[in-house]
C-alpha cells in the first residue's frame, strides 16, 4: 500500500457544518503552507494560528485555524498540517482545487487509512494501536471503548492477547528445541501436547467469556405511549435533539413506530415514539399501535403520557395493552397550559431538554434496568476474531503425531500473532530455547 508523496484528506464529513477539517502529511507540507498563506511556518509548529488562506488568483479562500506539526512530533511522524475550514462543502472543494493547482509532484488524496498506516511505518503507533483508533470510532459499547482507549494510550502490553502471545512463543520454542535436541529427556512429546491443550483451552475460555460482554451495549430501551395528541412525538424529538417525528395538532399524527438512540449523562438510551391510543383508530394507526404492543416485551421502561383530556380508563387500557407492571412513569404534558393536581411528573415543550430528562429521572431509570458498572473488557472485536482463527488450529495440532508438522502449524500461529504485534523472528524463539532450557550453557 505504501506510496511516497504528500497526502491530504478531509477528516470530517464534507457536509454543511461548523467546520470541515483537512489533514496534510508529507515532505511538502511547509511548501504547501507557504503557498496557501504566504507565511513561513517552519518555526511555528504545534500552535494554532488563525490565518488567511489564498487561492491561486490571490483571492481569499478562507480565514481559519491552521496547525503545523513538525516531524517527528506529529500523528504520522511526518510533517503534518491540519486546517479547520469554515464548514462549507464549497470552500472545501475550493481548498482541494487550490491544492491541485499547486502542481506539487506526488501531492495526492490519501487512501483510506493511509495516515494511520504511515504512523505505524514511522513507529508513532503500533499496528494494534492504529487498529484501536478504528475500534474507538466504530464501537458502541462503553466497555470496549474503555479497552480500546487503554490500548491506544498505553500500548500493546495492555492487550489480553499479550500473555497468549508469550505462551505461543514459549510453546514453539519448546517444540523447536525438542526437534533440535532429540536426545534430551527434558523434551517429551506428551508434555508438549499437554501444554498445547492448555494453550487452546485458555483461548477457548477467553472467547466464551468475552464474546457476549463486547456486544453488551448498556442501552436502556424506553417507550413513549399515551392517548393521541398528548405530546409523545414532541417529547421524542426533545429527547433526541432532532425534529424527527412529525408533530401536529391533528389526532393520530404518528402512525408507525419511530426509534432513535441518544446519550444522556454518559448513558445510552433507545427511545420509541408510538401511535397514540384512542377508541376510534384508523386502520394504519391501529397497525402502528399493534406493532408497538408487539415490541413492548423488549422495553425496559414506559412513559405513559397524558394531558387534561386523558381519562383513567385510557391509562388503564394502555397499561393492559402493553403488559406494563411496575416499569412505568406517569407523565402529564402541556403543563404550560394546564394546572394539574396530581403528584405525577409534569413537563411541557418550553422546558430545556436537560430539565425534562431530569424530571423524568432518566439516569436513575437507566441505573435500574442496565447495570451501569461498565464491565472491564480485555479484548476488542478484532482480537476476538483473531482468537477464533487461532482455535481453528486446535484440532490439527492435538491430532497430529509428527512433531515436525506440529512445529509448522505452531509457526503459522506465531505468524498470525505477528500480524497483531509485529514480526516474531527466529531470534526471539532461539533466545528462549537457550535461556529457558539451559542448552549449551
Ligand atoms: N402548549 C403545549 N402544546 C404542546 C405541548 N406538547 C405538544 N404540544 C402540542 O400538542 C399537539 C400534539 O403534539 P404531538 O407531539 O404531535 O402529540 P402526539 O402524542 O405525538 O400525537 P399523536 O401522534 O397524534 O398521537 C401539537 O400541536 C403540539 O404542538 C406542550 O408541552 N405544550
Ligand atoms: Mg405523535
Amino acid at each position: 500500500m505504501f506510496k511516497s508523496g504528500t497526502i491530504f484528506s478531509n477528516f470530517t464529513p464534507l457536509v454543511k457544518s461548523p467546520v470541515i477539517g483537512y489533514r496534510i502529511s508529507g515532505d511538502d507540507v511547509l511548501e504547501i503552507l507557504k503557498k496557501l498563506t504566504n507565511k513561513n511556518f517552519s518555526k511555528n509548529h504545534s500552535r494554532v494560528q488563525i490565518i488567511k488562506l489564498f487561492k491561486r488568483d490571490g483571492s481569499i479562500l478562507d480565514e481559519c485555524s491552521v496547525v503545523y506539526f513538525k516531524s517527528p512530533k506529529s500523528f504520522t511522524g511526518e510533517d503534518v498540517c491540519e486546517v479547520f475550514l469554515h464548514g462549507s462543502p464549497l470552500i472545501a472543494s475550493q481548498f482541494e482545487q487550490t491544492l491541485k493547482e499547486f502542481k506539487i509532484p506526488g501531492l495526492r488524496l490519501a487512501k483510506n487509512g493511509e495516515f494511520s498506516y504511515r504512523s505505524v511505518l514511522n513507529n508513532k503507533n503500533s499496528l494494534k494501536q492504529a487498529k484501536a483508533i478504528n475500534q474507538i470510532i466504530s464501537n458502541d459499547s462503553f466497555s470496549s471503548l474503555e479497552y480500546n482507549k487503554k490500548l491506544l494510550f498505553e500500548g500493546d502490553q495492555v492487550s489480553g492477547l499479550t500473555s497468549l502471545r508469550e505462551e505461543a512463543v514459549d510453546l514453539f520454542s519448546e517444540i523447536t528445541a525438542s526437534i533440535d535436541f532429540v536426545d534430551d529427556e527434558e523434551f517429551n512429546f506428551k508434555k508438549i501436547i499437554k501444554k498445547a491443550k492448555i494453550f487452546f483451552y485458555k483461548c477457548h475460555n477467553i472467547l466464551q467469556k468475552t464474546k457476549n460482554m463486547n456486544k453488551e451495549k448498556n442501552i436502556c430501551k424506553i417507550m413513549l405511549i399515551g392517548p393521541v395528541n398528548v405530546g409523545k412525538s414532541t417529547l421524542f424529538n426533545k429527547m433526541i435533539d432532532k425534529e424527527r417525528a412529525i408533530v401536529t395538532n391533528i389526532k393520530g399524527t404518528t402512525r408507525d413506530i419511530l426509534s432513535n438512540e441518544f446519550i444522556f449523562d454518559g448513558r445510552m438510551f433507545e427511545v420509541f415514539d408510538t401511535a397514540g391510543h384512542r377508541d376510534k383508530q384508523g386502520k394504519i394507526e391501529r397497525v402502528g399501535y399493534k406493532k408497538a404492543q408487539q415490541l413492548s416485551l423488549e422495553i425496559d421502561h414506559f412513559f405513559i403520557l397524558s394531558d387534561k383530556y386523558s381519562t383513567k380508563k385510557q391509562i388503564y387500557s394502555l397499561k393492559k395493552d402493553f403488559g406494563i407492571k411496575n416499569n412505568y412513569t406517569l407523565v402529564e404534558t402541556k403543563s404550560d397550559q394546564y394546572q394539574y393536581q396530581s403528584k405525577n411528573v409534569k413537563i411541557n415543550h418550553n422546558l430545556e431538554k436537560d430539565s425534562v430528562l431530569s424530571r423524568l429521572k432518566i439516569s436513575l431509570i437507566h441505573k435500574k434496568y442496565v447495570s451501569y458498572k461498565v464491565k472491564k473488557a480485555d479484548f476488542n472485536d478484532e482480537e476476538i476474531d483473531f482468537l477464533e482463527n487461532i482455535l481453528q488450529y486446535k484440532h490439527d495440532i492435538l491430532n497430529e503425531s509428527d512433531i515436525l508438522i506440529i512445529a509448522q502449524i505452531m509457526r503459522n500461529i506465531l505468524d498470525d500473532f505477528s500480524y497483531e504485534f509485529g514480526y516474531i523472528n527466529n531470534e526471539d524463539v532461539y533466545d528462549r530455547v537457550f535461556s529457558n532450557f539451559c542448552i549449551g550453557k
